[in-house]
């Protein structure tokens, strides 16, 4: 029984139509407001706010080194300043069903479209660490989705369960146990992340899943994988997961290398963005547009 009278939304709803389409979505990582529209002119539907490349953005760890409170301001920059939905990564949920509960009613007044959380513990570390991961207990997780859903003050709100399964080495009957709780606990999509360099655990997963409730996969260990091949399983949206942080890295590194070692902006000037793109991108003409408007109306007056 839902504790707040949800209301229609856009941009939940935007979500919802698009992850719960049988037809494969895309969705884009995005970790500031810049990379977001970027994401957006590139024609994604939706963004994917990485708790990874946030963090790494602040020159933080992915370890809930950054407060939920901190994450959602950073968040809600991208959220302000795209017309597209952003599917918001919540971690394990910053601790307990309760404290998801405050969030996920924050989360949904500050504009953000759906959550995922994973089922490991608080602080919880990214699964491609060297380290031994833990999982959080089933029914303990089940009622945080539970709580999340009854907390939703968004019609639309999709609160998407992801399971670490195989990244802990639980298995395939963990998975689908864990991912089957989870949907019945009121989740509206499934994660299943996999660390693995082949795609085999997505596959035999949604070779097994009979639910009716959109599969998504995040191939970040398994690049070389089609969408066709992880479609042909039964997975359904795809999670471009840290691609526009990594290549921002990486040219930030080469000019900067070179304008380190050149002393001159000669050679990299044409390779990279321009002052008007930057402009673009802010919508610059558009306050340009309104000043002149303010000034013809003074003039009037
Ligand atoms: C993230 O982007 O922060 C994720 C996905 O959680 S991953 O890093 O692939 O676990
Ligand atoms: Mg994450």
């Amino acid at each position: 029984m839902p504790l707040t009278e949800a209301k229609p939304d856009a941009s939940a709803s935007a979500l919802r139509h698009l992850i719960c389409d049988p037809e494969m979505a895309f969705l884009m990582e995005a970790h500031n407001a810049i990379s977001a529209r970027i994401a957006g002119e590139a024609g994604f539907k939706a963004l994917w706010a990485s708790s990874l490349t946030i963090s790494a953005s602040m020159g933080l760890r992915d370890a809930n080194e950054l407060t939920w409170t901190e994450s959602l301001d950073l968040v809600s920059a991208m959220v302000d300043t795209v017309d597209i939905p952003v599917l918001m990564d919540a971690d394990s949920g910053y601790g307990d069903f309760n404290i998801l509960s405050r969030f996920v009613r924050k989360a949904c007044g500050r504009g953000v479209a759906g959550i995922c959380i994973e089922d490991k513990l608080f602080p919880k570390i990214n699964s491609f660490a060297p380290v031994k991961q833990t999982l959080a207990d089933i029914g303990e997780f089940s009622h945080k989705i539970s709580a999340a859903k009854d907390n939703q003050t968004k019609d639309d709100f999709l609160v998407v369960a992801r399971t670490e399964a195989f990244v802990t080495g639980a298995g395939m009957d963990a998975a689908l146990e864990r991912a089957n709780a989870y949907v019945d606990a009121g989740a509206d999509a499934v994660l299943v992340q996999s660390k693995k360099s082949v795609p085999d655990e997505l596959v035999a997963f949604g070779n097994a899943w009979d639910r009716d409730v959109p599969l998504i996969a995040v191939p970040t260990t398994y690049p070389d994988v089609c969408a066709e091949t992880l479609q042909n399983a039964g997975v359904t949206n795809i999670i471009w997961a840290n691609h526009s942080m990594r290549a921002s890295i990486e040219a930030m590194r080469n000019v900067t290398k070179a304008l380190f070692d050149q002393r001159s902006s000669a050679k990299i000037s044409h390779n990279i963005a321009s002052i008007e793109d930057i402009f673009e991108l802010t919508d610059m003409k558009d306050l340009l547009v309104a000043g002149e408007e303010q000034r013809a109306g003074q003039q009037d007056d």
